[in-house]
């Protein structure tokens, strides 16, 4: 699913909805005030592909990162991916 107004270009969180991981992450997001685009791995076929080709891992949450156009990042880790959230967001104001 693509969710959200994005506030944040260039950032896709993989994630489930009732994963608490992913629930963290969405919650750190929440109280940042902050909204970056969401894709739902339940039932969405295309979702858990591109996370398996890319990382070859289907756990989430997992951050994807624009680092140029058409170049990603993929970040697994809740905890780590809030600390890379939270200087972004530092960083950008
Ligand atoms: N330590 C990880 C745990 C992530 C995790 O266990 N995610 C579960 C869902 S709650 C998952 O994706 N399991 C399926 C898999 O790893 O293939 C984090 O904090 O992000």
């Amino acid at each position: 699913m693509e969710a959200d107004v994005q506030d944040a270009e260039g950032l896709v969180l993989y994630q489930t909805e009732g994963c608490p991981y992913c629930v963290k992450v969405r919650r750190y997001l929440e109280q940042a005030g902050r909204s970056i685009e969401l894709r739902d791995l339940r039932g969405t076929p295309d979702a858990v592909q591109e996370l398996i080709a890319a990382t070859r891992r289907r756990t989430v949450p997992c951050l994807r990162i624009e680092t140029a156009p058409g170049d990603f990042e993929w970040l697994h880790e809740s905890a780590d991916i809030i600390d890379y959230l939270a200087a972004r967001f530092a960083e950008e104001g």
